[in-house]
């Protein structure tokens, strides 16, 4: 394998050691180490033009805390933007953003790539959000220190997906949210621990009657802790009953 990644990830961060080490290990680290994707590391300390590399400022109006000026941060971004191929989106990661989920990491695994700006201290100037950045998008409801984890969460989300990122090619597509829903439960040895015991169809051999189960736990499962998914998604005529035994089941045990 070689020649062009299947995919460009720039990153612009002011702890570019933080995101590199992150992508060392595991899935990430493999893919990086095989080519799946280009990674473009843009320090905006190293845009500053001052001798203190000064990237921060008072915000005005007063208040706690350092803003990141625009100057610094936009010269890297263009730095990074220089390197990209055409047509790669531009995404600040912040809590007010719009949810990166499955979906739009799907969409992105398709390529070209994306530019992912992380900020810190207390904010980022609104003009360079205003005018350098395509999205802003934000992985959940709850405030970080920095945007570098929610870098690491979308990269490893769209990494993943990557043709040969994970081990076997059917890999993403079996697990959860890959058509969806949650999880299935996984189980390993020892067959019996404490008295809890691994599932009996898991142990049959059958694997037709391993494959329900395992659609069934995850449309029970998903019904149960997300029922908005469930009824975000069409139900196959197999998937419906499944889901009807499943409900009829923890009813009658529920009445016990
Ligand atoms: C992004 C942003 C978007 C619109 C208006 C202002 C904005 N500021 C930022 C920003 O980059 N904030 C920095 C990163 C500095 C303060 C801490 N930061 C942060 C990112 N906290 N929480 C997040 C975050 C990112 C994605 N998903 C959840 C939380």
């Amino acid at each position: 394998m070689s020649g062009r990644a299947a995919l460009h990830v720039g990153v612009v961060t002011l702890f570019p050691a933080l995101v590199r080490g992150a992508l060392e290990h595991g899935v990430l680290g493999r893919a990086l180490e095989r080519g799946l994707f280009a990674l473009d590391l843009v320090d905006p300390r190293e845009f500053a033009t001052d001798v203190h590399r000064t990237v921060d400022d008072r915000p005005y109006g007063g208040g706690p805390g350092m803003v990141l000026k625009v100057e610094p941060l936009r010269s890297a971004l263009r730095d990074a933007a220089a390197r990209a191929p055409a047509g790669v989106r531009k995404v600040l990661l912040g809590a007010d953003g719009s949810r990166f989920d499955q979906g739009v990491a799907r969409a992105m695994s398709a390529g070209p790539g994306l530019i992912l700006v992380a900020g810190r201290y207390e904010g980022v100037d609104e003009r360079f959000v205003e005018q350098c950045v395509d999205e802003v998008w934000s992985i959940g409801d709850y405030v970080l220190s920095g945007g570098e984890f929610a870098a690491l969460v979308v990269m490893d989300a769209v990494v993943r997906l990557l043709p040969g990122a994970l081990g076997s090619p059917d890999s993403a597509a079996e697990e959860s949210f890959g058509d969806g829903l949650l999880d299935w439960p996984h189980y390993t040895r020892p067959p019996c621990l404490d008295g809890a015991s691994v599932p009996a169809v898991l142990m049959s051999g059958d694997h037709a009657a391993i494959r329900r189960w395992r659609l069934q736990q995850a449309l029970g499962r998903t019904w149960l802790r997300r029922p908005e998914l469930v009824e975000r998604r069409e139900l196959s005529g197999e998937e419906r009953e499944l889901l009807e035994e499943f409900k009829a089941e923890r009813a009658a045990r529920t009445r016990s």
